[in-house]
């Protein structure tokens, strides 16, 4: 009788024991991509009051289409970089009535309330690439096109012959409040932006970066202006440093690695409650993701004491509770 009892008492204590590791046990939790559900690239984030708006432009192109089919753009917002909340479509290429097509890279600003969205897209009549501009009372839009006319189109900037340099437009509002808007394909270009926001001031100038392909984005830190864009194609992202926005511009190295899947890479940077993100697009969703079908992803941004940017590191995990 004592040898069965001691048995039973053996087989429950495994029994017990296994229980108890299953529950132990944690599933990872792969939040990169940060949607899953749809295709889309060139994030940009915007951190307003509590919350980050991300948006992005959708990649519309079907399976068997390899280049971008883009006709407008997504919103999503979170309260903690880890749960994001799709909204209504805020913004359509269709909403300007001087451009044909391409819901190509753009970036959302506040200033006074209002919430300036510069975008790149195809000009009907001045060949090439154009900027413009749309304005909401809300980060969620609805969005209207501010002025009725692109306010940069490929006319205005003949370093290079291509008709796409003007593209990835990036704003940035220094501390005496002048707003300066950079973009560019092959060359980098900056121009300053009036107090309106929606008219440019003074000449176009161009910065050199080596093997600056495009996506220029601007961010600043302790003092520090960091101008990050994408470098060589396939893109890796890389940065240089100012103490002016306005240059000179001293170039640091690679920030970020080719993406997996995907010839670009279009980074933002934002700080949001004491951290800094890096958010990128790639093209991890299988088995179509690629390209033309790109998907959003963040992982975390750090400095070194002397100012420099450690390199990021792209993980699948992302950003955790
Ligand atoms: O999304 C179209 C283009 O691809 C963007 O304008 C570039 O930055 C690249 O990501």
């Amino acid at each position: 009788m004592k040898k069965v009892a001691l048995v039973v008492v053996s087989a429950l204590t495994t029994l017990a024991c296994s229980a108890q590791k299953k529950v132990t046990a944690k599933e990872p939790v792969y939040n990169n991509p940060i949607i899953k559900d749809k295709y889309m690239g060139d994030p940009a984030a915007l951190v307003y009051k509590d919350s980050v708006y991300l948006y992005a432009g959708h990649d519309e192109a079907p399976n068997d289409f390899n280049f971008y089919r883009m006709n407008e753009w997504l919103v999503y917002s979170s309260a903690d970089m880890v749960h994001w909340k799709e909204h209504k479509v805020p913004l359509k290429v269709s909403e300007f009535s001087w451009a044909s097509g391409d819901a190509w890279a753009s970036q959302v600003i506040e200033r006074n309330g209002k919430f300036y969205w510069y975008i790149c897209a195809e000009h009907k009549t001045i060949k090439g690439k154009a900027i413009g501009v749309a304005v909401s009372d809300s980060p969620l839009g609805p969005f209207k096109d501010a002025v009725g006319h692109a306010i940069i189109t490929n006319d205005m900037t003949t370093q290079t012959s291509i008709t796409w340099d003007d593209i990835d437009p990036t704003v940035f509002i220094d501390e005496k409040g002048q707003a300066y808007l950079y973009w560019g394909n092959t060359v980098c270009h900056f121009i300053k932006l009036k107090k309106n926001m929606v008219e440019t001031e003074g000449e176009i100038k161009v910065v050199d970066l080596p093997h600056f392909t495009e996506a220029p984005w601007i961010h600043k830190n302790k003092g520090w202006y960091y101008l990050s864009y994408a470098y060589e194609f396939p893109e890796k992202i890389a940065y240089a440093m100012s103490k002016s926005i306005e240059g000179p511009w001293e170039y640091k190295g690679i920030l970020n690695e080719l993406a997996g899947n995907s010839n670009t890479n279009h980074q933002s940077i934002i700080e949001f409650k004491d951290q800094w993100y890096f958010i990128y697009h790639n093209g991890a969703i299988q088995p179509n993701g690629g390209s033309f079908r790109r998907s959003v992803c963040i992982d975390k941004l750090y400095y070194n004491p002397d100012g420099t940017l450690k390199r990021v590191i792209m993980t699948s995990e992302g950003i955790q509770n």
